[in-house]
């Protein structure tokens, strides 16, 4: 530990962190905004960070570039310091368009609250003419980026690289402009929306698709289902004054929702994160089975059996292994994500069979922490039999919320309801699915009890070996007594990996295809790998600010609700158990292939 002095003020905090965090602890107010803690190589550039030595009065220390010294005294407060910082913050904006009103940031926006906080309106640089650069507004799928919001801070670019990837690089402009945003390379970048996550301004966004929900709210011919992902009801507090992890709104959604119009229905992701359970976990043990055995339980004849299977819940993850890993996409499960089932089963089952509607007039609607879900929806693979998309928009957490503020509804102040009948329970398990490693533990709660006829033998269910924030993290569960069927299995040890983060993934894929190039097993037999840092909790349409901080409460709270539900096993839940009687009749059945498995593209 290293003591210092902020301000008169002596604290003492770890050594080799940045003062710009030692004056943060200290509580005093310097801005900073192109450092963000996550990225350990961001900072340094902007300067609106600078403070002085009580030791060397008058001299500038960008505080974000220098690590703590034991003994410093640091004054934040000296007048000198506020004019440069106020200056430079001037500097920065002379070349922004004074364009907030209709900014995707507005209201949400670090230039914005320093602009306010530091007074920038009496500084003569500000309000000058920003060039125009020729690549505004240039739009994939997913993200949108406006090159004149760009204040340089280059925090995308870091960003984009500590997910292991280098879609976002510099260019030089007229030959001597450096600018980070000049390229988004599309056949790097999986639409994580991490970049759009830390970005000070609203210089990259996702592409909004708020306007066409709208649209079809208000269109009486078209009846408007929602689904909402399991990690939405633990962060979209935040948009509405909550702190992080203070508080779950879930069934204020869908109150919410439905004063917005009356042609509106309120399903739950959660429904589908269990139903995925059911079929990915007798996918894992058809797969197990038929490599131990040679023989089949389940499926058909043709399904892939590779090992380690890995998970299929996240759009960004199979983005990532489509562009980098194209022969190895039979070890992908060929479960669709819950998003993708529900939203096949809302078009085909619920349409059809539910409600005896055309399903031409169901307008699909994803409430997704996610910005690559808005590529999902766009896959071919991921249409009904009459060629219709099954999930027609996908809004993230910050949509949902700007929606609501637009229609003047505090989702805070919602009295709950219930949300509409079949297809709208879930259990502990489905919660934990916006959690790294939560699709990994709700997996082994299951296919455990499955194989042994008992429950997983971890007090309370909790697999504490599974969970944490460590990039890469490994267990095993060794089978014992198993039941007749699964004598095959008796003690195997099923050892699984979770990896977050694709520059984790990459470590993980690249043991996998060095075993298989050499003709060994792989070290696992089930790999959970989701793309954003702490699974989806961390996902990139999830509400601004984030840091590992924010990720860990919103994990606490997910846990939290899980052990508070009354079910907590995916194979519990009372509607899982009705559409198999019903209509699915058995995991990995024609109906489920035709319904909720998918295929992949190298
Ligand atoms: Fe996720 Fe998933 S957990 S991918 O993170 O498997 O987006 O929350 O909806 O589909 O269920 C996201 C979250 C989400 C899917 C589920
Ligand atoms: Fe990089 Fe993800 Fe942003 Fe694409 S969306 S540029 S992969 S951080």
């Amino acid at each position: 530990m290293v003591s210092l002095k902020i301000d008169g003020k002596t604290i003492s905090v770890p050594k080799g962190i940045m003062l710009a965090d030692a004056i943060k602890k200290a509580g005093a107010n310097v801005p900073t905004m192109c450092y963000h803690p996550d990225l350990p190589t961001s900072g340094g550039i902007c300067r609106v960070c600078l403070v002085e030595s009580a030791k060397s009065p008058g001299y500038p220390i960008i505080s974000c570039r220098t690590p703590v010294e034991e003994g410093m005294e640091i004054i934040t407060q000296g007048s000198k310091m506020k004019e440069y910082r106020q200056a430079n913050l001037a500097l920065m904006l002379s070349r922004h368009p004074n364009a907030c009103l209709s900014c995707a940031s507005n209201t949400n926006c670090k230039t914005q609250d320093l602009s306010s906080n530091m007074n920038i309106g009496q500084c003569g640089f500000a309000n000058s003419t920003p060039p125009k650069s020729s690549d505004t507004y240039d739009v994939t799928t997913a993200i949108e980026r406006d090159n004149d919001k760009c204040i340089n801070c280059d925090i995308c670019v870091h960003t984009c690289s500590l997910q292991g990837l280098n879609a976002l690089g510099f260019y030089n402009e007229e030959g001597h402009f450096v600018k980070s945003m000049g390229t988004l390379d599309t056949s790097e970048c999986i639409q994580c929306g991490q970049c759009i996550n830390r970005c000070p301004t609203g210089a990259i966004t996702e592409k909004s698709e708020i306007r066409p929900v709208l649209d079809a709210i208000n269109d009486p011919t078209k009846t408007v289902v929602f689904q909402m992902a399991p990690s939405i009801r633990v962060a979209v507090a935040e948009e509405f004054g909550f702190k992080p992890g203070e508080k779950i709104l879930k069934n204020e959604i869908a109150t919410a929702l439905r004063k917005l119009g009356s042609n509106v229905f309120v399903l739950d992701t959660n429904f589908s994160a269990d139903l995925t359970i059911i079929e990915e976990g007798h996918e894992l043990i058809e797969r197990l089975y038929r490599n131990v055995t040679g023989k089949k339980l389940l499926g058909d004849d043709h399904m892939p059996i590779e090992l380690p299977m890995l998970t299929s819940c996240c759009p960004g993850w199979i983005m990532f292994m489509e562009k980098n890993y194209p022969d190895m996409l039979n070890h992908l499960s060929t479960c669709k994500s819950p998003q993708g089932m529900l939203g096949a089963l809302i078009k085909g089952y619920w349409a059809k069979n539910i409600k005896k509607m055309d399903p031409k007039d169901i307008v699909s609607v994803s409430i997704m922490p996610c910005t690559a879900k808005k590529a999902e929806k766009e896959r071919p693979q991921l249409r009904g039999d009459e060629g219709y998309k099954d999930v027609d928009y996908i809004l993230t957490t910050r949509e949902l919320a700007k929606m609501l503020k637009q229609s003047n509804i505090d989702l805070g102040k919602m009295e709950p309801t219930p949300f509409d009948k079949v297809m709208s329970e879930g259990t502990g398990a489905a919660v934990i699915f916006g959690v790294t490693g939560g699709v990994m533990e709700a997996a082994l709660r299951t296919a455990y009890e499955v194989i042994t006829g008992r429950e997983v033998p971890f007090k309370n269910l909790n697999i504490e070996a599974v969970r944490g924030m460590d990039g890469i993290r490994e267990a095993g569960i060794k089978l014992e007594n198993v039941l007749d069927k699964y004598k095959a299995f008796e003690g195997v040890t099923v050892k699984v990996a979770i990896a977050h983060g694709p520059n984790n993934a990459r470590k993980v894929m690249d043991i996998i295809k060095r075993a298989k190039d050499s003709g060994k097993p792989a070290p696992w037999h089930f790999v959970e790998v989701m793309a954003c840092p702490g699974g989806c909790i961390g996902g990139g349409g999830q509400p601004k600010p984030t840091n590992l901080e924010i990720r860990q409460a919103r994990t606490k709270l997910t846990f939290k609700e899980d052990m508070d539900l009354p079910l907590r096993k995916s194979h519990d839940n009372p509607e899982i158990k009705a559409i198999y009687e019903t209509y699915l009749k058995e995991p990995l059945g024609h109906n489920s292939h035709h319904y909720l498995h998918t295929t992949y593209s190298s």
